[in-house]
């Protein structure tokens, strides 16, 4: 796969063009600064021909047959099979994760390919008896129009497949702004669409900045459905921004998970679900275990364990075989953990390892932080409120299962959440009251599979979801439907008597 300083492009209606400026910028690896390519710095006026193409296609597409919709989809997940070993590696250099981290990114993309294409031949509706005689009711899903698509760069592959996958199978047009960070991953999934048979307009991307792509986006008149995946901030702006345009908005915000630890839990499985929950993709995932709620009874054990298992990992470009933790994605990430880090410690809590920018040797070309763990962590504490997006975890001392819950459920965000114990009464009031999207048991906190929703709760979004036949009420709207076949005018509510 080509990368270096070759020069890429947006793709509307149909056509690979440079932004109408002229500008660019850069992509590089976090790994090692090596570039990844140029990409078009696009404007208002991009977005507006991306739209005005999304719309015109729209005309034709909502009226292909959804299994023929379907059909393409399926020959686009049979694309991204044949194209997983270079996507995995491109990710490990353009994103950073490590390889076994990347093949699942693109596995996700897989996989909701392959559920959505199914969703062709069945985009159920009901039909349900009219209260009168001769009469037919039915409700079926419409799709909606033109879909603003905004991703993030920590899933590269997964995330823009949740959102393009189904908004197309339902018969909507897409145009798609990547995030900066990420633009050839999106930029490939784009051109994988289109060697399927994705018809021209129907699947368009516009690289660039969230203040200047985004916005127009997110305030274009001709695009009724927004989706975002981001932060709480940008989601809050976003709905704000859409307000003016009545659009549907559909946002997957921030977390803070927590994994809770009971004095009954395997101990074992629990460090390993909070190794990888905490630190795999470097712990940048919305869904990460950033807290870590343990048992007085245990909370000894299990910080001496976690902290011998963070200070085996190895940090390395993901692309490398024994590397256990790849960087984070950029310079102002780095910067901002470590920013959490002195704020944790300002606070008083415990720094058990790490809390420091990693660069020895190799290293010291990319963005690496150390894996960081607090101890004597404080509910209250920023560290324990705010959503970091890196490598760091703070572990709370709670006295019994009540408390637990009610710290894990102490926080603005509702998006993951996890219980390790064996006692099955304990784990089924667990899964009823924590307040969260998502809930595991056994397991950390990520690790979502694609046909079950996905979001979460309170500030994590503003109640929809995506993956899963959730997925569909984001990109449809519901037509009701009465067919009246007696020849006379029959009235609801009053012509009712036999
Ligand atoms: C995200 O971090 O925004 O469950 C998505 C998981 C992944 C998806 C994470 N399947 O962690």
């Amino acid at each position: 796969m080509a990368t270096g300083t070759q020069t890429f492009r947006n793709y509307i209606g149909g056509e690979w063009v440079d932004a109408a400026s002229g500008e660019t910028f850069e992509s590089t690896s976090p790994a090692d600064g090596e570039t990844i390519g140029v990409f078009p710095r696009s404007a208002a006026e991009d977005v507006d021909r991306a739209v005005e193409a999304a719309k015109a296609a729209f005309e034709e597409w909502r009226l292909v047959p959804a299994p023929k919709r379907g059909e393409i989809l399926f020959d686009l997940a049979r694309v991204l099979e044949r194209e997983k070993p270079a996507l995995t590696d491109l990710m490990t250099r353009e994103m950073g994760k490590v390889r076994s981290e990347a093949g699942g990114d693109v596995q996700e993309a897989i996989d909701i390919t392959y559920y959505m294409a199914g969703e062709g031949r069945r985009l159920f509706g009901q039909t349900t008896p009219s209260e009168l005689r001769d009469k037919w009711n039915m409700s079926v899903r419409m799709p909606i129009g033109v879909v603003g698509a905004i991703t993030p760069w920590n899933f590269p592959i997964a995330i823009p497949s949740w959102k393009l996958i189904p908004a197309l199978v339902c018969g909507n047009t897409v145009v798609l702004k990547p995030a900066t960070d990420t633009p050839l991953l999106a930029e490939r999934f784009v051109e994988l669409m289109v060697e399927a048979g994705i018809p021209a307009g129907v699947v368009n991307i516009v690289h660039g900045g969230g203040g200047t792509v985004g916005e127009r986006l997110v305030r274009h008149p001709d695009v009724p459905v927004i989706t975002l995946t981001g932060s709480r901030e940008t989601g809050v702006a976003v709905l704000q921004s859409a307000a003016e345009n009545l659009k549907h908005v559909h946002l997957e915000l921030g977390g803070k998970n927590a994994i809770i630890v009971m004095d009954d839990a395997d101990l074992d499985l629990a460090v390993e679900g909070i190794v990888w929950s905490a630190f795999g993709t470097s712990g940048q995932r919305c869904t990460a275990a950033s807290r870590v709620i343990a048992h007085e009874a245990i909370y000894d054990a299990l910080q001496s364990r976690l902290v011998a298992a963070a200070e085996r990992l190895r940090l390395g470009p993901g692309w490398e075989e024994d590397t256990d933790v790849g960087p984070v994605i950029n310079q102002a990430a780095v910067e901002k953990i470590h920013a959490y880090t002195k704020i944790g410690s300002g606070e008083g809590a415990r720094l058990l390892t790490g809390g420091e920018i990693a660069s020895d040797g190799e290293l010291a070309k990319g963005f690496f932080y150390r894996p960081t763990i607090f101890g004597d962590v404080d509910p209250q504490m920023r560290i324990a409120q705010e959503e970091i997006f890196g490598p760091t975890t703070a572990l709370i001392r709670v006295g019994d299962f009540d408390e637990a819950i009610r710290v894990s459920n102490g926080i603005r965000y509702g998006l993951s959440s996890s219980i390790f114990t064996r006692d099955v009464n304990k784990a089924f009031r667990a899964m009823r009251d924590l307040q969260a999207g998502i809930t595991y048991v056994n397991a950390g906190t990520i690790g979502a599979e694609v046909h079950l929703p996905f979001g979460g709760t309170k500030a994590t979004g503003n109640g929809h979801r995506e993956a899963g036949q959730a997925a569909l009420d984001v990109f449809t709207e519901w037509k009701s439907i009465y067919v009246d076949y007696s020849g006379r005018l029959q009235k609801a509510q009053i012509d009712v008597a036999g």
